[in-house]
């Protein structure tokens, strides 16, 4: 009763903020994503009698020093996961506890979506641990009630989560393989220290920014539009929505009550630069999730220049390049 999954993080082109159920964490919006072949998680679960409670452990591989670094989940985070535990016991009918390792490679709680990769990798390891053998879409639903963003690691490349008007139609589907169009994120990351507010918590009050509405309004389009860039590789198009959305979301963190502010001096610094490398006739565009991480979109062929432009900025921590990614799946690579 072992089995392992890998799950890439996703990176939202139209993101996802705001619950209208929050138990059964449906979104307000559809939103559309692509997963990221370099940020990735893998999860090894075992039930079995001989655990008497589900035991976690948690490690970061930090690629500079060339080791494994054992971080903690905390108090919140282990009851969320066990209950998600909890959720697949009860599908497959099983009393066992568990025993969870997991390791990402990249770092935790720093607005770069390790809930997503996360909790997409504990949802197939304990599934097929426990004996299930899930529909994508299933995997993808169960996905959600973990991490809403999770259920857009499951399926392949580029990704589209439908809002759905219950439990059962919301979910996520491919709407192009990961080889469709060679896309990069290019990650500048600044700040790795864990965020104050989760992005859960922050979510609940997303109702009280009088933007809330007009975003709701506009997005219908927006996702018509931004489904149009894809099917046409207009990459122009596809990086203006993208910015777009990005910061019409945080328009409305920031004027939220009690406000989120994401962004610090290093962020806006790099927005900055992206805007004046368009002025240079580079295609770049920036999205940025609930952190000061900034993520740079351009194509393949400006990967080398982007990245290069990435590492002069002062006080940038590390640059990581992503392809678009496969979905979530097993491997026989276990951690344990
Ligand atoms: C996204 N984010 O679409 C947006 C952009 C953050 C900003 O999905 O409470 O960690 O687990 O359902 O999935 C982060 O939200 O929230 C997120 P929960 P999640 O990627």
């Amino acid at each position: 009763m072992k089995a392992t999954a890998v799950a890439p993080a996703n990176i939202a082109f139209i993101k996802y903020w705001g619950r209208r159920d929050a138990k059964l964490r449906l979104p307000y919006n559809s939103s559309i994503s692509m997963n990221l072949n370099a940020c990735i998680t893998t999860t090894t679960v075992e039930f079995s009698p001989c655990y008497h409670a589900d035991e976690f452990m948690l490690l970061t591989q930090n690629k500079f020093i060339k080791s494994s670094l054992e971080l903690k989940f905390n108090e919140l985070e282990k009851e969320r996961i066990s209950a998600h535990l909890d959720r697949i016991r009860d599908l497959a009918n099983i009393k066992d506890m568990s025993k969870v390792v997991t390791i990402n490679n990249f770092p935790k709680s720093s607005g770069i979506a390790s809930s997503a990769s996360g909790f997409a990798a504990l949802t197939l390891a304990a599934t097929a641990a426990a004996g299930l053998d899930l529909s994508e879409k299933d995997l993808s639903i169960l996905a959600r009630f973990g991490s809403g963003s999770a259920c857009r690691s499951v399926p392949d490349g580029f990704v589209e989560w439908l809002t759905g008007d219950s439990s059962e139609t919301s979910f996520a589907y491919s709407l192009y393989r990961a080889s469709y169009w060679d896309l990069r994120d290019v990650l500048v990351i600044i700040g790795s220290e864990p965020k104050k507010i989760p992005t859960s918590a922050g979510m609940d009050n997303v109702t009280t920014s009088p933007l809330w509405r007009v975003r709701l309004r506009a997005l219908p389009q927006r996702i018509l539009r931004i489904k149009e860039a894809l099917k046409t590789k207009n990459f122009v198009l596809l990086g203006r929505i993208i910015e777009e959305d990005c910061l019409e979301m945080h328009r409305g963190m920031q004027t939220q009550d009690p406000p989120l502010f994401y962004w610090n001096d290093k962020t806006r610094k790099i927005m900055e630069a992206v805007y004046n490398w368009r002025k240079d006739g580079l295609a770049v565009y920036f999205t940025i999730d609930a952190g000061p991480n900034v993520h740079i979109i351009c194509e393949g062929k400006d990967e080398q220049r982007v990245t290069g432009l990435a590492k002069t900025i002062k006080g940038v921590e590390a640059v990581i390049s992503n392809k678009p990614a496969q979905g979530t799946r097993l491997t026989k690579e276990h951690l344990f």
